[in-house]
């Protein structure tokens, strides 16, 4: 049987079986699978003088004996591929999450950035763009406007979220107290008198032969003021 030489003596023959087949006439196939080549990874199939392994999820080779590399491919985007058994774990770099650490964590989430900054998300970063008048990594500092005394003429300077404000003293106005107010503006002095602005205050010059000064009126002759008289009421 099977392929076998049978060779006729006296009262007996003899088989010289097939390589793979075994018995008084050849009738067995050998079991191959007998010794169980394919572990405990494998279903082990007979054939004739040899065997066939169907290895189980995660292993390959003639035997079975080999785990297969899921970490081939590089499937962790962001992180390191640690190869199991049928799969594969990926250790994710700092900044990044998911199975296959594809997502950059978003480091804006606990809203980090202070005094209506907004925030720019980064690799396990974030920064902050500051709104006007804010300055520092969260924005936090307040910048001081008055540092460098804008405000002119002694003004007060008052900081605020954004700039600054300047409370001037009597007299003077504009952003920066630069402007000195002109108390002639509202036409103090009678018609007949020229009015001088001065600081926080005006004076009426009556023309020759009047007088009054900065109360406003001209009256009747009386005196004649001068140039001298002129600056020393400024001065007061
Ligand atoms: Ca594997
Ligand atoms: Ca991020
Ligand atoms: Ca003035």
């Amino acid at each position: 049987m099977n392929n076998s030489n049978c060779t006729d003596y006296v009262n007996y023959f003899l088989c010289a079986c097939a390589v793979g087949y075994t018995g008084r006439t050849c009738e067995v196939n050998i079991d191959d699978c007998s010794t169980n080549p394919c572990g405990v990874n494998g279903n082990c199939h007979d054939l004739v003088n040899g065997y066939l392994c169907t290895c189980a999820i995660g292993y390959t080779g003639l035997n079975c004996e080999t785990d297969v590399n899921n970490c081939s491919e590089s499937p962790c985007v962001n992180g390191t591929c640690l190869d199991r058994i049928g799969s594969f774990e990926c250790v994710c770099d700092r900044g990044f999450n998911s199975s296959l650490c594809d997502n950059n964590i978003n480091d804006c989430a606990s809203f980090p950035c202070q005094n209506g900054a907004s925030c720019v998300d980064h690799v396990d970063d974030f920064s902050c763009r500051c709104a006007a008048g804010f300055e520092g990594i969260t924005c936090a500092v307040h910048i001081d406007d008055c540092l460098i005394k804008p405000c002119l003429h002694n003004g007060s300077c008052v900081n605020s979220g954004n700039g600054y404000s300047c409370i001037c003293q009597p007299g003077y106005t504009g952003s920066n107290c630069t402007v000195d107010i002109d108390e002639c503006l509202t036409s103090p002095c009678s018609s007949n008198a020229t009015c001088v602005d001065g600081i926080n205050s005006f004076i009426c010059v009556c023309p020759a032969g009047f007088s009054g000064r900065w109360l406003g009126f001209c009256n009747f002759l009386k005196k004649t003021i001068s140039r001298y008289e002129l600056l020393i009421m400024q001065l007061q």
